[in-house]
C-alpha cells in the first residue's frame, strides 16, 4: 500500500495520474495546503520542504520509504511497476533530461505564473510578463521536442509526459491559449483523453477550492520564509 500526500493542483496530479496509470494500490491522505497541513511535524518528517505531493511506499523491499518531489517519486513508481519508462540506456538519459528540465523549469515558471495571474493585486506588471515569457518559452521548448514525434521521450508515452502534463492542461487559464504550439495542442489533447488521466485530475475534486482563498487561506500560503516555516512546524 502507498500513503499518497496530496492535494488536487497540478503538481498532485502528476503523481495522481502515475498511481492511476500504474493500477499501484494507494490511500489518498488530503494535505490541505490553505489549511496548513504542510507544517504538520509528521508529514514534514515526510516532505522536508514542506510541499506536496509526498508518498509513503509501505511495501518497499527495506520497509515504508518516504519520498517527496514529484520527479522523485515518478522515478520510484516507475522503476516499482516496471512501466513508463524506456528500458535502453539513451531512453533513461533523455527521460531523466525531461524529468529535471519539467521540476527545473516548466513547473516553477508556470507556478510563479500561476501566483502572478491569480493571487499578486496591484503592480506586478513586470513580474507577471517576466513568467509569462518563461512559461511561453518552456512551450516553445516543447513544442520543437514534439515536432515529428508523439511522445516526449522515443515512442512511448512515459513519465517524461506525464510529469509535464498538468502545467500543459491548465495553459489557457494561464493565458497562453496553445494556438502557436499545434504540437503541444494535439500531444496535450491525446494525454487527456487517457481514462487514468481523466481519473487522477479527478481524484478529491470534491476538496477543490471554489471562489476566492481567504485571508487565512493566504496567510498560510504566501510571503514564506525560513523562519515563518519554523515558526508554523513549533506551532
Ligand atoms: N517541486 C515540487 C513542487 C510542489 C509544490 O509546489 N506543491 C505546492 C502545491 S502546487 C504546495 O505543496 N504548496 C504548499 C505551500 O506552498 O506551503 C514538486 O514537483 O513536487
Amino acid at each position: 500500500m502507498i500513503d499518497f500526500y496530496y492535494w488536487p493542483t497540478p503538481n498532485g496530479w502528476k503523481v495522481s495520474i502515475m498511481l492511476e496509470e500504474t493500477g499501484l494500490q494507494y490511500r489518498m491522505v488530503p494535505v490541505n495546503i490553505g489549511k496548513g497541513d504542510q507544517f504538520k511535524p509528521e508529514f514534514m518528517a515526510i516532505s522536508p520542504n514542506n510541499r506536496m505531493p509526498a508518498i509513503v511506499d509501505h511495501d518497499a523491499p527495506d520497509g515504508p520509504l518516504p519520498v517527496f518531489e514529484s520527479g522523485a517519486i515518478l522515478l520510484h513508481l516507475a522503476e516499482k511497476s516496471a512501466r513508463f519508462m524506456p528500458t535502453d540506456r539513451v531512453g533513461q538519459k533523455e527521460t531523466m533530461e525531461w524529468l529535471f528540465w519539467q521540476v527545473g523549469n516548466l513547473g516553477p515558471m508556470a507556478g510563479q505564473l500561476s501566483h502572478f495571474v491569480n493571487y499578486a493585486e496591484g503592480e506586478h506588471a513586470y513580474s507577471k510578463q517576466r513568467y509569462a515569457n518563461e512559461y511561453n518559452r518552456c512551450l516553445g521548448v516543447l513544442e520543437r521536442r514534439l515536432t515529428a514525434r508523439e511522445w516526449i521521450v522515443g515512442d512511448a508515452y512515459s513519465i517524461a509526459d506525464i510529469i509535464a502534463w498538468p502545467w500543459v492542461l491548465i495553459a489557457r487559464p494561464l493565458g497562453q491559449p496553445l494556438d502557436e504550439f499545434p504540437n503541444v495542442s494535439r500531444w496535450r489533447d491525446a494525454i487527456k483523453q487517457r481514462p487514468a488521466v481523466q481519473r487522477g485530475v479527478d481524484l478529491g475534486k470534491e476538496l477543490r477550492r471554489t471562489g476566492p482563498r481567504s485571508d487565512e487561506e493566504r496567510r498560510m500560503l504566501f510571503n514564506q520564509t525560513a523562519r515563518s516555516v519554523a515558526e508554523q512546524v513549533r506551532q
